[in-house]
């Protein structure tokens, strides 16, 4: 492999009012430019927003973004062109996670479908279709003051890890000592004559480990240990986004050698979870638009009528919140009889089938308690249709309103109810709202407490003391 160019520098400090203030300075990393380097994400200088991307997936964006000569910082600064955030991340909850009130000129927030795809096609694509609308209430610089919290419970930034945050204090306290570029947005480089070699050793909070990396950079003008991640890091994303295949999955086939997916087609041994998984891959990766959710929904309800017309489908999850987009589609079913949802399960997936719309099972059957979930795979009739991630989940009807709030998500707002319920006494799942819930001081149950009659979403709001939100404000 051709030597890289890798230039770690540090902005200028801030001058810290105290120690709750105190922040590690955005890490800047960057490519040096060379002919042999890959440069299209050179006009990208990211910050990934960590809430609901994932540590691994993070992790792979940051190392991808720097070998493809774009920057990442990590934290937001106004360097930063585009914030990477999950796709299900809606404007108010990103800026309450930033803990901005306005959006910084020349910044836009950006889905990391997005980042995925341009890592995918190898060249920087349009944002269209995965930046964020940011309303004109949010376009301007400045901070929220600090202490606000959201609704149900607050949400923080994930911590860095330990070590990282030590290696980041130690590379603060070189900055200190190296000379300071211009004040903001110009690419930060360590000059090579500014800190004689040796002198590394000798800065205080600099260890061995530490000092052998920056000589490693003076040196050389690069990093050797990052040229294994950033040639791994792309192909972990590829095999990652395979149905059914997790990074730790995707970390041994890299280690077995395995470095396309025509090699995993090949030589890897696949659970028939990701053999459906690496055959849809393109089409498991692309939401579909919620037009397209519907007419899905409709497939399922109309398979539902012609077993029995009192049936009741609806598609929840993303759909129900209103997204333009759904990665896949989660339809729930009941009867408002309470008993005939019985042997509705099995017929449904069989007359699906039958139809052939129906094309691969990820999942048959899951059951929980009196509720059954079937995962898998859907294509609508006609020439130019994808295959897409269908769900169906049959529950009882007096399950109906907390699994219909439950599927309805996002994970996050349900997390947010649960533990709200918690700190009642109560407790809350895709079942039921239990209320006198005895917990042990360390908040295990010790006993399932009452189940409180919840004939309708709203009453499991009224129940916990929140006024209703509609499906589309619960989107955070
Ligand atoms: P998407 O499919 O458009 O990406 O978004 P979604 O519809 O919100 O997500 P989903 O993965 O299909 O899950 C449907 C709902 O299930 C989700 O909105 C809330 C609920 N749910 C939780 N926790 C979890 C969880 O850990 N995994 C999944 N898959 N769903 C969960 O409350
Ligand atoms: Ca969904
Ligand atoms: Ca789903």
């Amino acid at each position: 492999m051709e030597p890289r160019g890798i230039v770690k520098a540090f902005p200028k400090r801030k001058k810290m009012r105290d120690d709750s203030e105190r922040k590690v300075p955005p890490k800047v990393l960057k490519e040096e430019e060379s002919g042999s380097i890959e440069e299209w994400l050179k006009p990208v200088t990211a910050y990934v927003l960590p809430a609901g991307i994932g540590q691994a997936r993070a992790e792979i964006f940051h190392k991808q973004i720097v070998q493809k000569g774009g920057r990442v910082c990590n934290q937001l600064s106004s360097d930063v062109t585009h914030v990477i955030v999950a796709e299900d991340m809606d404007c108010d909850r990103a800026f309450r996670l930033l803990r901005l009130a306005k959006l910084p000129p020349g910044t836009q927030l950006v889905k990391a479908a997005w980042l995925s795809l341009c890592i995918r096609e190898q060249k920087l694509l349009d944002t269209t279709g995965y930046s964020i609308f940011i309303p004109d209430r949010y376009l301007e610089e400045g901070d929220l003051p600090k202490g606000q919290q959201q609704l149900l419970g607050s949400e923080t930034v994930q911590p860095q890890p330990e070590k990282e945050a030590l290696e980041q204090k130690a590379e603060a306290q070189t900055a200190a000592l190296l000379p300071q570029g211009p004040a903001i947005s110009v690419q930060w480089q360590v000059e090579e004559q500014s800190l004689p070699t040796q002198e590394a050793f000798k800065i205080p909070g600099i260890g061995k480990r530490m000092a052998e990396k920056i000589l490693e950079i003076l040196e050389s003008g690069h990093l050797r240990k990052l040229d294994h991640i950033s040639e791994s890091v792309a192909v972990l994303e590829v095999f990652s986004n395979i149905w059914g295949a997790g990074v730790k999955t995707a970390q041994m086939w890299y280690q077995q050698g395995f470095r396309t997916l025509d090699d995993i087609h090949t030589k890897a041994p696949l659970t028939s979870q990701q053999a459906i998984g690496l055959k849809h891959y393109e089409d498991f990766l692309e939401r579909m638009p919620r037009e397209e959710a519907k007419e899905i929904e409709q497939t399922v309800r109309e398979a539902a009528w012609s077993l029995n017309p009192g049936l009741v489908c609806i598609a929840c999850g993303s759909y129900r919140r209103g997204k333009a987009t759904c990665g896949d589609v989660d339809v729930l079913v009941t009867h408002p009889d309470g008993q005939s949802h019985r042997g509705i399960f099995g017929k449904l997936l069989d007359s699906l089938r039958r139809s052939g719309f129906l094309t691969d099972d990820l999942v048959r059957q899951e059951d929980s308690g009196n509720q059954k979930k079937y995962l898998g795979v859907c294509q609508l009739p006609g020439p130019v249709r994808r295959h897409r991630r269908l769900d169906i989940i049959v529950v009882p009807h007096c399950e109906f309103a907390c699994a219909l709030l439950y599927f309805t998500g996002s994970a996050h707002f349900n997390r947010s109810m649960r533990a709200l319920a918690k700190t009642k006494g109560m407790s809350l799942s895709e079942h039921a709202l239990h209320t006198a819930v005895v917990r042990a001081p360390g908040g295990r149950k010790m006993g399932p407490g009452l189940v409180l009659p919840t004939p309708t979403e709203r009453d499991v709001f009224t129940l916990l003391g929140l006024p209703y939100r509609e499906p589309a404000e619960r989107d955070w």
